[in-house]
């Protein structure tokens, strides 16, 4: 089995970071590639960043999908252009923030979210919402560090975990995700430094991908996922008026 993750921010060294969390996790006989567009912004901070990223996105899950993957993963907290992918793509399409969330789900009663920048908070609160477990959501919390200094401030590792044990002690949360792709390494440490457990999204939604492909299932596309209709698109995007792999190389 082929598992394409695509992170749709243009930072290589996060796909890498992206891509050890997920061959960490995938089963024997699913191999992994971890890939980022050519165009877009270099992290994803902003309703500005995430609409920008999506055509690049778009054109990763065509191009992954041309070449053989049997499932996608969107590794990004804000589950971008989620459902474009899904019409896009034959096989199962999984956005992190989607996986984390149910996968906390089954880890207890309540779960707490730990961001980067309180501007994206709304749009965890909204995905909770959306995927209906905005009941188990006790809290969503940011740290104000920016995604690209996650890997460059020295003093992000404690104060996500300091973040993360405030959230277990006020909010009493059995469960807590982490809300950013680039938080994927942390996961493992922070469950046994807080003592509940703490979910990486990328290695949830590679999990839950592996699972359907296994299970033989694909996206539905009788109706709302159906391939999108040709039509003309006119200037830089031009070539995405065709939707096909091919045409979105
Ligand atoms: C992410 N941004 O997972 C989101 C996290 C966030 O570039 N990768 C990004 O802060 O919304």
């Amino acid at each position: 089995m082929l598992i394409q993750v695509v992170n749709p921010n243009t930072s290589a060294s996060m796909t890498d970071l992206i891509g050890r969390s997920a061959r960490a996790t995938a089963g024997p006989g699913t191999a992994v590639v971890a890939v980022h567009p050519e165009m877009g912004p270099a992290s994803i901070e902003s309703h500005y960043d995430e609409a920008l990223a999506v055509p690049g996105l778009l054109a990763g899950i065509a191009a992954g999908a041309h070449d053989g993957a049997d499932g996608h993963v969107i590794a990004c907290f804000g589950d971008p252009g989620l459902d474009a992918a899904r019409e896009l793509a034959t096989g199962p399409v999984v956005g992190i923030a989607e996986a984390g969330m149910r996968a906390a789900t089954y880890l207890g009663r309540t779960f707490g979210v730990v961001t980067t920048l309180q501007r994206t908070t709304g749009r965890a609160w909204e995905l909770a919402a959306r995927y209906g477990v905005r009941e188990q959501c006790r809290t969503v919390r940011a740290v104000e560090i920016a995604v690209l200094a996650l890997e460059t401030d020295p003093a992000a590792r404690s104060r996500i975990a300091a973040e993360c044990a405030d959230v277990v002690a006020t909010e009493g949360c059995d469960a807590i995700v982490l809300g950013c792709a680039g938080m994927a390494d942390l996961a493992a440490e922070l469950t046994v430094r807080v003592g509940v457990p703490v979910v990486d999204g990328v290695a949830a939604a590679v999990t839950t991908v592996e699972g359907l492909v296994r299970m033989g299932l694909r996206t539905g596309k009788r109706g709302e996922f159906a391939p999108p209709p040709p039509k003309s698109y006119t200037g830089v995007l031009e070539r995405f008026g065709m939707p096909t792999a091919a045409a979105l190389r």
